[in-house]
């Protein structure tokens, strides 16, 4: 059982006491051992021989360790099964319909007995959930307009959801004594903002046992196919699994194929063919004399270099196989240099519990140190974002003492870090700033982002926000379409001339890490690296556990083509300190 699994049962525990109402310390406690959990550097399964036990664990009383301990002796909780018992199957889902939250669900569910998606759904087409108190004809049309999405958004999911997943199912197999190399294929690979189904490849001598130990390990909820050297099935909650099993010597070519994309696949095969060569999913074969049908021995194929070498290419990235130009780049040995998660030094939009977020300033810098950042930057909303409960101007000055107060605590103990005061400003629907010149003098860097007034049409969106970029008050500008993946379309917005405007102004565009923005897009930050735009890759974190969403942002980063220099958060903190300085004195 890994820890990513323990968090996500005891966050299965937080929202099923929120349906009971139950008390708020109790769920937070939950809450709280989950982010703390994805935040170890060890698995449970280790840390709970050490000194101490598991509640020595920051965040873990004694009453979750026990559970935990439970779930690593047993896979199973016997506390959880108890609380969906009280429910059908299917109910966990049907809180994750947007809008409806534990406290609707248990009105839904105590009144009309709707514990589904399924029943829901009915429930309102029968126009029974406009009765309920609390409700009407608006919210009962917006809770179907959210069913329609959430069923489109089941046939793809989000990458943050299922890269952890593939990971899981990696480890397992890697672990397998049969198994020489496993790795997850496809779209997840590719790193693609959503995914289809999960494809998964191991090599083995014995790919029957490798099959057999995989369909029996009980990841999958179903097993549709089991056979020698494949088999498919289905992940509680749906999403489908392939695993096919291949021979080491295939294992490169195997690779490549079920990475795909499918039109890079295409390019790859019309290159083998210019050279006599021929790819497929075994290896890179040359093509035999006329009239004879068989192929010969592989010339290439078992790592996926040698694939690439044999049709006189370097290696490509597998975010790069999107038939975007890579193939053409990497022949004439011009791949751009990609950034890494390596690279980033600082993550710079956090909330915290001044408005929204659930984590204090110093436990956001320690859990940032712990990751190897140099620095961070503290962006709580503005005043008039009611819905995220903005901070107040009075509050600035607080979190300005605070974030002082912490960076002299941090150069007594000789610690090489920083906290920056940031501010993240939301673009009024007259393109005004929602802030004060005092309020903007207290911060060292400010974000701008648009919360309100998405409705606009694209030309006065547009305006409205070059407005704000020119101003010069804006350093960064935050999740700049403010779409919302399987949820919310962008709003209307001509991006090119936003990218322009950037450039002009030298506003860094941020790449939203957040697996459900990814916002700009990976098409879009390309775009933004063609232009001269400097970006940002930051996590919007809102907890904790959310700093973990770096890597998602460094994903799309790197389908967009975007190398380390470009990218703000790769800096060290002088050379930020001194753009944000020469931005501030109008000279940058
Ligand atoms: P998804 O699952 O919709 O997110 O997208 P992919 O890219 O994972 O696509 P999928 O699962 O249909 O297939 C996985 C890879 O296998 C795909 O990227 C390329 C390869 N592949 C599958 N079918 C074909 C095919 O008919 N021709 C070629 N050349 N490659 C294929
Ligand atoms: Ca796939
Ligand atoms: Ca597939």
């Amino acid at each position: 059982m890994t820890n990513e699994q323990i968090a996500r049962q005891l966050e299965q525990i937080a929202l099923l006491l929120q349906v009971e109402d139950a008390n708020t310390f109790r769920i937070r406690s939950y809450e709280r051992a989950a982010e703390a959990i994805r935040g170890l550097g060890e698995e449970l399964s280790v840390l709970r021989h050490a000194e101490g036990g598991l509640e020595a664990l920051p965040g873990i009383g004694e009453a979750i360790a026990q559970k935990i301990e439970e779930l690593l002796d047993t896979g199973e909780l016997t506390y959880l099964r108890e609380l969906l018992a009280q429910y059908p199957e299917g109910f966990l889902e049907l809180l994750r319909i947007p809008g409806l939250g534990p406290k609707r669900a248990a009105l839904v569910f105590h009144e009309l007995g709707v514990g589904t998606v399924d029943a829901l759904e009915e429930a309102c087409i029968r126009e029974q959930v406009r009765e309920l108190k609390g409700m009407g004809a608006k919210s009962e049309a917006k809770l179907l307009d959210a069913i329609a999405k959430y069923w489109q958004g089941r046939e793809r999911a989000l990458l943050g959801d299922m890269l952890p997943r593939a990971e899981e199912i990696v480890g397992f197999l890697r672990g397998l004594d049969a198994v020489i190399a496993a790795d997850y294929a496809g779209s997840a690979r590719r790193g693609r903002e959503t995914v289809g189904d999960l494809d998964v490849l191991a090599s083995s001598k014995d790919p029957a046992a490798v099959c057999r130990a995989f369909a029996e390990a009980g990841i999958l909820a179903e097993v549709e196919l089991a056979g020698d050297t494949k088999v498919s099935g289905y992940l509680p909650g749906g999403r489908q699994v392939d695993l096919r099993v291949v021979e080491p010597e295939s294992w490169g070519a195997a690779l490549v194929y079920f990475t795909g994309s499918q039109q890079h696949n295409i390019r790859l095969r019309e290159r083998a063919q210019a050279r006599g060569l021929r790819v497929n999913e075994y290896g890179v074969y040359r093509e035999p004399a006329e009239g004879d049908e068989a192929l010969g021995e592989p010339i290439a194929g078992e790592t996926e270099e040698s694939l690439y070498a044999a049709l006189e290419l370097a290696w490509i990235p597998p975010e790069l196989r999107e038939d975007r130009g890579e193939i053409a780049a990497a022949a004439a040995g011009e791949l751009p240099e990609l950034i890494e998660p390596a690279d980033i030094r600082c993550d710079l939009h956090m909330h915290t519990r001044y408005t929204d977020g659930r984590a204090s300033i110093a436990e956001l810098a320690e859990a940032a140190r712990a990751r190897g950042y140099t620095h961070i930057g503290i962006t709580d909303h503005s005043a008039s974002l009611y819905v995220a409960d903005g901070i107040a101007a009075a509050d600035v000055g607080r979190q300005r003492e605070e974030v002082d107060a912490l960076n002299a605590r941090f150069d007594a103990e000789g610690a090489d870090f920083r906290v920056l005061l940031g501010h993240e400003v939301d673009i009024l629907a007259d393109g005004a700033l929602d802030a004060g010149e005092e309020t903007l003098a207290l911060v060292d860097y400010v974000i701008g982002a648009v919360h309100q007034g998405m409705s606009a049409d694209a030309d006065r969106m547009t305006a409205r926000v070059i407005g704000a970029l020119a101003s010069g008050h804006v350093d960064m500008f935050a999740h700049p379409t403010g779409r919302i993946l399987l949820g919310r379309d962008a709003y209307g917005l001509h991006v090119g001339e936003v990218v322009a405007a950037a450039a002009e102004h030298d506003v860094a565009l941020e790449i939203n890490a957040s697996p459900d923005r990814l916002d700009l897009s990976d098409v879009h930050a390309r775009l933004a690296v063609e232009r001269g735009v400097r970006l940002c890759i930051n996590t919007d974190a809102h907890a904790l556990g959310h700093l973990e969403f770096m890597r998602f942002g460094v994903i799309t980063a790197r389908r967009g083509w975007v190398p380390p220099e470009v990218v703000i958060n790769t800096w060290p903190l002088p050379r930020l300190l001194e753009w944000l300085t020469a931005r501030r004195s109008g000279c940058s």
